[in-house]
């Protein structure tokens, strides 16, 4: 080796010791900076913590809506209880006993539900007064999992499903609107047990009542924030109960129409 060439790599070894050493001074503050602007995004954008994270099998045959759960599918998919008191005093079994399943398929969600209820009460026959205080189940989805307030919005729908299966939820102008176009449903009482099968259309937050939406085609792994709960009134003015799915975790419970962040979250698997 030349002593020029082995000047000349010593020349180049200093810059990179020289740039590297510049690049070690640079004040903290920038790196900080930084960090606090990525913090400020993610409040701004408001992410949801996922809680109650749960999978959910694809349906290769579309159960049939008929208030049987003879269909292949429930037989491989679980229950999940509908064991949080959201509202109301403790209650018995013989008051209420609910329990539910869900899956899917690219067109909608299906949910499968037992409820025993000791009295089914409809007191306010129009579907759009007083809603939540007639026995319902109500379910609750937020098809981008985006989590946040929906209380007058789409971010996120609150389904109401009535005895007589009307489907209501309030809409950008604080009104009650019918949803029966989302929610199909079906309901077969045996005594003081009902079997419910609904198919739930999926929209999400660009919907427009009245206008002329297309349904969110579901895909394997997508995440949804999903919850439910059953309106419990066996014959007083107001519901005497509110029995949801998922842990709600401070004084208030009664949230799910205000706020897509409580809801679980599901995971749709193959
Ligand atoms: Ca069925
Ligand atoms: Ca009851
Ligand atoms: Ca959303
Ligand atoms: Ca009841």
């Amino acid at each position: 080796m030349s002593l020029n060439l082995i000047m000349k790599r010593i020349f180049l070894l200093f810059i990179l010791l020289f740039i590297l050493s510049c690049k070690k001074n640079l004040p903290n503050s920038t790196k900080d900076e930084l960090a606090v602007l990525d913090q400020k995004d993610l409040r701004k954008q408001n992410v949801k913590i996922d809680h109650q994270i749960r999978k959910v099998k694809k349906a290769v045959i579309v159960p049939k809506l008929d208030g049987k759960m003879d269909d292949p599918i429930w037989k491989e998919a679980i229950w999940y209880g509908f064991d949080q008191r959201w509202l109301g005093a403790p209650y018995t079994f013989n008051d209420f006993f609910g329990r539910y399943k869900v899956v899917w398929t690219p067109e909608a969600l299906y949910v499968l539900v037992e409820i025993k209820d000791d009295v089914l009460f409809d007191q306010n026959k129009d579907p759009l007064s007083l809603w939540w205080d007639d026995d319902c189940v109500e379910i609750f989805i937020d098809a981008d999992n985006s989590g946040g307030d929906h209380q007058y919005s789409n971010n996120a729908f609150a389904y109401h499903v009535a005895l007589d299966g009307n489907v209501v939820d309030l809409d950008k102008h604080k009104k009650p609107v019918l949803y029966n176009n989302h929610v199909s449903s079906k309901r077969i009482t045996n005594g003081d047990v009902s079997v419910w099968e609904f198919e739930i259309i999926v929209y999400d937050d660009t919907y427009e009542e009245g206008k002329v939406n297309d349904p969110m085609i579901l895909k394997k792994d997508q995440k949804l924030g999903f919850a439910i709960a059953y309106n419990d009134n066996d014959g007083s003015k107001e519901r005497e109960n509110f029995i949801g799915s998922v842990f709600i975790p401070g004084e208030e419970k009664n949230l799910g129409w205000i706020n897509a962040d409580i809801f679980g979250t599901i995971i749709l698997e193959e």
